[in-house]
């Protein structure tokens, strides 16, 4: 078979916020392995930014979502990955439902564990387009800019 010309994809991730912190995963997906990302994924077919953010989560965390909304979108080259890849990166924003739900560990083999990190205080290394946003001075809580 003849491999398919490569086209920009979109990804939609979430920036969960729980009092002062974030939630991130340590990825074990072949693009930024071993790097501290947002929880998120693929836009599918007929979904809204809001729907995907919802599913993914749940997909990836078990967690139920709350004031889903549109914060920022980055162009993200992953040019030099054995398999290049070009994402458009759809960043939104929500809370959790139920403050006392935690995060479930439900994809083990897309990610190490979850924890809530506080902005000023990030674990190291993260996923270069959210490293990116941070030393540019973005934040993601609401009216810190
Ligand atoms: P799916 O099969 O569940 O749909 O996809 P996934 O396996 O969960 O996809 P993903 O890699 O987690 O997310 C899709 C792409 O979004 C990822 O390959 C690159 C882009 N992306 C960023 N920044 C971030 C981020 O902080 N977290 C995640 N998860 N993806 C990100 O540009
Ligand atoms: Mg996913
Ligand atoms: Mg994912």
């Amino acid at each position: 078979t003849v491999a398919e010309a490569p086209v920009p994809r979109v990804g939609v991730v979430v920036f969960l916020l729980r009092g002062e912190t974030v939630l991130l995963g340590r990825r074990r997906s072949s693009i930024g392995a071993s790097t501290f990302a947002l929880p998120g994924g693929h836009l599918e077919f007929g979904e809204s930014f809001e729907e995907c953010a919802a599913r993914e989560l749940k997909e990836e965390t078990d967690l139920d979502l709350d004031e889903i909304e549109f914060v920022t979108v980055t162009n993200n080259l992953f040019l030099d990955e054995p398999k290049p890849s070009h994402y458009v990166t759809i960043f939104m924003r929500a809370g959790l439902k139920d403050p006392d739900q935690v995060p479930q560990t439900v994809e083990p083999d897309k990610c190490d564990g979850w924890g809530w990190y506080e902005w000023d205080n990030l674990p190291e290394p993260l996923f270069w387009p959210l490293e990116k946003m941070v030393r540019s001075g973005f934040n993601p809580f609401p009216n810190s800019n």
